[in-house]
């Protein structure tokens, strides 16, 4: 596939956000967090001897379809009772909800090998044309000594990929038929090639620390950070968060998900 770049030319009616917001969530509720993935990813089972780990991210649905989790909000509530929601109100403008299907925990053990994401647009979650952001939370200090995210600062770069998603929606505009999710993920080192072909270096990888969030919108490309050397655990937590009247349609239109509220 040949690849272009240029995001010149595209118009954006709000502009994608990219924020981090040092400090804005209870470090005890975080720490909570962090003893729950800790008790539910665990003690999960290495992998067969040369495979890698894939399983160290566990979807809120699947955690409550197991019995693990009575309510979403047991997770949520830490975001709930922090300025994130207003954040994203700015955003998205009032009335949020969050995907209980596609809002994770995650356990990345390099002891377990647990392979690194590759980079994506969230916007193959749902499709290019809904509105959401995802609210990315550390439980532990990520971007130096454990990896965080490696995340563009342009929204549709590489503008190829992302074009790839654009007609994948249906007829009426609503629900997107997603690609293949082997195909989604692009490997870091060919996105970290394209960048070193760029003018200006569009690839950050943000330090964060407890407390911290990381919110983005779905048209930005992103993957587990590369790079580190000796890698630590890291553990995080993430929301995919879109307007209510949104997911009403989604709903309507026969989309097989759960919502629940984030005001
Ligand atoms: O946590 C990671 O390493 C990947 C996160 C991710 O892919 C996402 O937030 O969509």
């Amino acid at each position: 596939m040949s690849i272009s770049t240029a995001t010149e030319g595209i118009r954006f009616a709000v502009p994608p956000a990219f924020q981090i917001h040092r400090q804005v969530l209870a470090k005890d509720g975080v720490a909570g967090i962090r003893d729950y993935v800790t008790r539910v990813l665990g003690n999960r089972p290495p992998p067969a001897e040369g495979e890698a780990d894939r399983n160290w991210s566990v979807q809120f649905r699947t955690l409550m379809v197991q019995g693990h989790l009575k309510n979403p909000g047991e997770l949520v509530g830490v975001l709930r009772q922090s300025e994130v929601p207003a954040l994203c109100r700015e955003i998205l403008g009032p009335g949020l909800v969050y995907s209980i299907d596609k809002s994770l925990l995650r356990d990345f053990n390099p002891r377990l090998r647990s392979a690194p994401a590759t980079m994506h647009f969230d916007a193959h979650v749902f499709g290019p044309h809904i509105p959401i952001v995802t609210v990315w939370v550390p439980l532990n200090p990520v971007g130096v000594d454990a990896p965080g995210l490696a995340i563009a600062t342009r929204p549709h770069w590489p503008l190829d990929y992302w074009n790839e998603l654009a007609g994948r929606v249906d007829d009426a505009g609503l629900l997107y038929r997603r690609i293949d999710p082997g195909r989604a993920g692009i490997p870091q080192d060919e996105i970290y090639a394209l960048a070193r072909a760029e003018d200006e270096w569009p690839l950050v990888e943000p330090v964060l620390d407890v407390g911290d969030v990381m919110i983005f919108d779905h048209q930005y490309i992103h993957g587990t950070q590369p790079g580190i050397a000796n890698p630590g655990r890291r553990m995080s937590m993430e929301v995919r968060v879109m307007p209510y009247a949104m997911a009403q349609r989604l709903l309507a239109a026969g989309l097989p998900q759960m919502f629940a509220s984030l005001d």
